[in-house]
Formats: C-alpha cells, structure tokens, sequence
C-alpha cells in the first residue's frame, strides 16, 4: 500500500515569507497524524535550534506517524537530526555532474565514498532508524550515477531511495525523462542485486506537473509519496496533499483509513499560518471547489449533484453549494431561498423572477453575493416591489 510523506513542515516552510513556531508545527502534525499521514518530515535542525527543539517535541508526542528530519550528508548534520529522536532521515546528495563538478568539485566515485560513510554512520547509531537517500536532482542526473549511489546507499545501511524532481523537469510523456523510467529502472538494477529498498517519489511544480509526475511514479510501482499541505513549497512547491489523496481514493487506493474530513481545517490552519490564502478555485479545498453557479448547472444539479460533480464532497465532510450572480437562472434562486430557510417564497414566480433580476444588476460590482447576508434583503426590496405593483 502507498504511504504518503508530508513535508509542510520542511519544505512547505521553505516557501518565502513562511514561518511555523514550535507551536504551530506541532497542531499541523496532529493533524497529519489523525488524517492517516504515514511519515511526518519535520525539518532540518541544522537550520536552527528551535528548528530541532520542534523536531524533538513532535517526535515525542506520542503520534502514530513516524517523525523525520531532513539532513545534508554530513556526520555533525547527522548528529544534529539523531540528537531530535526522529524515527526518519532523509540525506541527500546530489550525483548529478553539473552539480559534482561545478558546485562540489569531486568526482563521482568521492561522492559515493561519502554517502556511504555518512549513511554507514547513521545506521551505526541506530539500527531501527529508517534512512532515505535523496540522489537531489534525480532526473537530471544520468541514470547510471543514480543506479550506483543508490545500491552504495542502500548497501550503507538506507531504506528508501527517494527520486527528486527537485526543478520540476520531468513530464510523464518524455520518453527518457520521466519519472517512471527512474523508479522503474532504479528498482529493476537494485534488484538485480538482491536490493529492495522503498522507493520514494518527490516532485516539485515547476511546469504545473507535480501531481501528474507522482501519479506517473505510482504507476511505476514507487511506495512512498511526497506531498505539503497547499503545495507548499520552495519556488512553485510541490504535490498538494487534498488533490493526492483524492486521486489515489480515485484509483482504489485502499485509503479508506484516511480520515479526509480534517483536511479543511487542516487548509485552514496552515493558510492563516502562513499568510497564503487558498485560491476559490483551488481542486478539493477551494472554496468554490463545490459550488455550482451557470443556470445549466444548478437546474441539473437540483436534480442529482453528480450530474456535474465527479467528486462526493461529503468524502471531506463537506456539502456542495451554488453561487448567485449573472448566470443564475430561477432554479438557482429557489435553492438559495430555501437555503436560507424561506420554503414559503420558492413557488413565487412573479418574485423569484424579480429576484433574479436584481441578482443581475447586483453582481456587475464585480463581486460574490453573499447568500446569507444579501439575500434576505434582496428579498425584502423585492416583496416590497411587488406588493406595489
Ligand atoms: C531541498 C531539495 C529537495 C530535497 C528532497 C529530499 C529536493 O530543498 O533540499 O531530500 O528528498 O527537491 O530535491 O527538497
Ligand atoms: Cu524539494
């Protein structure tokens, strides 16, 4: 079965401008953990010592998720994120040559030597720890590098080999370039070795294909998905959480276990966090994710929702709803009037017709009428239009 890694806590928090106290991660991970996330990246303490104080609360506040930080391949970085009590490490180094050899000055095999030494030296220190070696920048790396750091990894003591798409390069329908020829073919060589470790996919949206690009990997056969909450992360950030999950539900997934319905608090929490709003649109936790609005739609949907929904909102504990405006036709005034508890009004036609023409005027401000508030007024000038004519 897939398991979902959440880095919010880690890259999410490498968007610009994004800061969570020690506080403020920890209700994010109890979030994470009641929703079912199976590992929690919390951060790399080497960035800052309330960075491995929060680390080291949330791996010992007795959640079910594992806890993980995020470390350079360095031994005193190691140190750091072991000294956090995590039960996951994440180590990355890069094998590709424009970054050997314009950026670390060594060659591959000096490289090799050093990732095993580091992740050799994790595993000394604790032999329940579960080590994930990133080769960064997997998919502009040639495939033979990544083949031999990762069985060096591996033999070294490591888990999980993760394939980063860390500049959002890949494209599921580009014949070398995919991500599903790196987990395929990582898997196939290392297991020609006898060497079976979990493949992790971490793919950034870049080109807007981060959410295809996993999905691509899943097909491949990868175990472990990396996501944040919003999809934050750095530059364009990575697989937003909601959308992933409700594709694998999609797909059979046997997810039933995760509990969705605190996905909304969870997006709000994190954007009143982080200062980001989420945009109306936004698939699954938009506000509009759920509201219909064109007259065609609502008269439809007033008859069976799923005439224009493919997604069951009720799956996150929420309820479809419809937008008054231009587009509005009489069905969607009816719905909205007994929305706001006046079943009285809805077999009125001459009145919902007045209704719906001043909706019309009304929404050439340009902005959402607010159903709750605006309606009963609407409704007030309207009845007293009637009555005088
Ligand atoms: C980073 C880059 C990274 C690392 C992923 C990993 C990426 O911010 O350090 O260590 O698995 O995208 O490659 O997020
Ligand atoms: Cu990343």
């Amino acid at each position: 079965m897939i398991q979902i890694l959440d880095s919010t806590l880690r890259e999410g928090e490498q968007t610009p401008g994004v800061y969570f106290s020690p506080k403020t991660k920890l209700v994010i991970a109890q979030f994470l953990d009641r929703i079912g996330i199976d590992i929690i990246e919390v951060g790399n303490p080497a960035v800052d010592t309330e960075i491995a104080l929060a680390i080291n609360q949330i791996a010992n506040a007795g959640l079910k998720a594992k806890i993980g930080a995020h470390s350079l391949c360095k031994i005193d970085s190691v140190q750091k994120a072991l000294d956090c009590d995590v039960d996951f490490l994440g180590i990355f180094f890069s094998v590709s040559p424009q970054r050997l050899y314009r950026d670390y000055n060594i060659c591959l095999e000096r490289a090799i030597d050093k990732i095993v030494e580091v992740i050799s030296y994790a595993r000394t220190q604790k032999s329940d720890l579960l080590i994930r070696y990133t080769p960064e920048d997997t998919v502009r790396s040639p495939i033979e590098n990544v083949i031999a750091a990762a069985k060096a990894a591996v033999q070294a003591g490591a888990n999980i080999i993760s394939i980063a798409d860390t500049t959002g390069y890949t494209n599921p329908f580009h014949p070398q370039r995919s991500i599903y020829f790196y987990v395929k073919t990582v898997k196939e060589e290392l297991g020609k070795e006898g060497l079976y470790p979990q493949i992790e996919v971490h793919c950034h949206n870049d080109k807007g294909l981060a959410l295809a690009n996993v999905l691509d990997a899943y097909r491949a056969g990868a175990d472990i998905i990396d996501v944040a909450v919003m999809g934050l992360g750095e530059r364009a950030g990575i697989v937003d959480l909601a959308e992933l999950l409700i594709n694998l539900i999609d797909m059979d997934e046997e997810g039933n276990f995760w509990q969705l319905n605190y996905l909304k608090d969870l997006y709000d929490f994190v954007s009143e966090q982080s200062h980001i709003s989420i945009p109306p649109h936004q698939a699954v936790t938009g506000k509009y994710a759920f509201t219909h609005y064109a007259g065609v739609h609502v008269k439809a949907v007033a008859k069976d929702e799923r005439l224009y929904q493919s997604l069951n909102p009720q799956i996150l504990g929420i309820k479809s709803s419809v937008a008054l405006g231009m587009q509005s036709g009489c069905a969607a005034v009816e719905l909205a009037i007994k929305q706001i508890g006046r079943e009285d009004l809805a077999r009125n036609k001459d009145l919902i017709t007045k209704i719906l023409k001043e909706i019309k005027e009304i929404s050439k401000r340009g902005t959402p009428i607010d159903i709750e508030k605006e309606l009963p007024e609407i409704i007030e000038r309207c009845t007293i239009k009637q009555l005088m004519t």
